[in-house]
This record gives C-alpha cells, sequence and structure tokens, in this order.
C-alpha cells in the first residue's frame, strides 16, 4: 500500500488526485472557509492507526521534549520602552508547554512523512489560494508536537512562518482549546490597538475552534492571533504542528528559536535578516 493512503483516509479526501471532482469541491469548501474566518476543519483526515503511530512516537520520544516556563509577549520579542507599558509589545503572558521539535522525532515518522510529501503541500497551497508555499526551511519549527500536561497553557500569540497545520493527536480530557481571531494583522498593518483589544480580553472576534483527534485544522498563524487554554483534568494534550512559508530560505531568529524550542543552531545565525513584511516578530 503507498505510504500516503496509510496515513490520510484517502478514500473520502482524495488529495493526490487532482483532477477528481471531489478535491476540487474540498478546495471551494475549505478555501470559502478560510477566506471568511482564516481556519478551516477537516474531520478525521488521518486513520486511527497513523495516530495510534503518532502517539506512541510522542510518547516514546518524551524525554526529547524542550518544556518551558516562559513569558512572553505575542511576538516573541522583548519589552521596548519606546512603547507605552500597556502596548501589546511590552504585555507579557505566562506560557507553559513543550515541544518535541523536528529533528528528534522517529525515522519512520508518520508525520515527517506527510508533511514532506507535494500531496499535502499542494492540497494546503490550494485550500488557501496562495502559490507558491514552501516547507519551512526551520529544522525545529517546522513539524514539531506541540506537548501540555495538566495546568499547562499557551497564551495569545502569532507564528513567525505563515501556515500551520494542527492534527491533534491526544486531546486534553478539558480545556486546550484552540482559540483565535481570523486575519487580525495583515502584511505591513501590525493593529496594535486591535492585539491590546483582544490582550485586554475582548472576545468579540475570538472564535473557539473544538478539534477531534485525527482531524486537520489550516489556519494563518502569522495574521490571525491565537492561543490554548489551559489544560485541565489528567490528560497530556499532544498536537502535531506541521508548518508552511512564503519563503523557503528563512527561518527562526536565534532568540525566538531559543525561547520556543530551547536552543538555536548554527542555521538560525547564517540567516537571522529582517524580514520585508514589515510585522513585529
Ligand atoms: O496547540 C495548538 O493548537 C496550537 C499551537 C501553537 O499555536 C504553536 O505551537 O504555535
Ligand atoms: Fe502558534
Amino acid at each position: 500500500m503507498n505510504k500516503l493512503e496509510e496515513i490520510v483516509d484517502l478514500k473520502r479526501y482524495p488529495i493526490h488526485d487532482v483532477h477528481s471532482k471531489e478535491r476540487k469541491e474540498m478546495i471551494s469548501h475549505y478555501k470559502n472557509e478560510l477566506d471568511e474566518v482564516g481556519c478551516c476543519k477537516i474531520p478525521n483526515f488521518i486513520k486511527q492507526e497513523s495516530l495510534d503511530k503518532m502517539f506512541k512516537e510522542v510518547i516514546a520520544r518524551r524525554k526529547h521534549i524542550y518544556w518551558s516556563d516562559e513569558s512572553h509577549n505575542p511576538y516573541f520579542s522583548v519589552k521596548d520602552d519606546q512603547y507605552e507599558k500597556d502596548h501589546p509589545i511590552n504585555t507579557f503572558n505566562e506560557r507553559k508547554n513543550g515541544y518535541l521539535n523536528s529533528d528528534v522525532l522517529s525515522d519512520d515518522s508518520d508525520l515527517r512523512y506527510i508533511y514532506e510529501t507535494d500531496e499535502l503541500k499542494d492540497f494546503v497551497s490550494d485550500c488557501l489560494g496562495v502559490k507558491p508555499i514552501f516547507q519551512w526551511a526551520d529544522p525545529l519549527g517546522r513539524n514539531p508536537y506541540n506537548c501540555m500536561d495538566p495546568g499547562h497553557t499557551l497564551p495569545w500569540h502569532f507564528d513567525s512562518n505563515e501556515f500551520t497545520l494542527s492534527i491533534l493527536v491526544k486531546k486534553a480530557d478539558e480545556g486546550g482549546d484552540f482559540e483565535y481571531v481570523p486575519n487580525l494583522r495583515a502584511p505591513s498593518d501590525n493593529k496594535f490597538e486591535e492585539v491590546k483589544r483582544v490582550l485586554n480580553g475582548d472576545r468579540e472576534k475570538v472564535r473557539v475552534l473544538k478539534l477531534g483527534e485525527g482531524d486537520l485544522q489550516i489556519f494563518k498563524g502569522r495574521f490571525s492571533m491565537h492561543r490554548v487554554t489551559k489544560i485541565k483534568g489528567n490528560t497530556t494534550r499532544y498536537i502535531a504542528l506541521p508548518t508552511y512559508v512564503l519563503d523557503s530560505w528563512r527561518v527562526n531568529t536565534p532568540a525566538h528559536s531559543k525561547i520556543v524550542y530551547g536552543r538555536a543552531m548554527p542555521i538560525h545565525y547564517e540567516r537571522n535578516k529582517k524580514r520585508d513584511d514589515d510585522l513585529v516578530d
């Protein structure tokens, strides 16, 4: 059997069959959802056996997880006295979570396998209506697992990659909801006033996405501010996070890489150059 078929429910979602009517219908459906609410959810995209394998992978490698207990602003940047005290750049919130970084997945990882397929990348690109997109060159952040034990939380933030997929592998007993504000900022417009309103508790534009295990979510993480609410109960929430970017060369800054993934590698220093979209990160 083709490996992609072992992982993705291709009967229901024939992402590989570029001329099929089903794929065209999917693209138009999910593109509408993404245009309207900056996010779409594809139920039961990953097969149960593959989900079980992903769960085993992350459990077997738990000792490699980088755990953080940090405080940061939505941009993972440092405080800046040029701005007032309650400006988003100077608003820090608690983050407790862990990442199983992309470079320590197992050799036969299903997550890495689907992430590297053109079938998935092209499907995501068509759903977004953005071409070309690339797998992220960042060796740590490109397709990690986010691991959140009971009590852990991920505060409001923007990703430094443009587009993120998520595949819930194990859900929390309670809490661990993904909340987001669609298209809160746009290239060249940081919309600090609107960001501040959300940080101060304004729920008007906040959407809550209830993910099920095996669902695939596509969202615009660099433009839609998002967070994960505190994990309650006894179960660790594990979620796979494949990422895509518009620039095939860029990686995280060394500072961002250290604060989120626990280390910076030579590539993070070599490619540390100001971005051209004028957004803070
Ligand atoms: O765990 C999630 O649902 C989202 C994770 C996230 O936003 C991140 O790791 O940047
Ligand atoms: Fe994120």
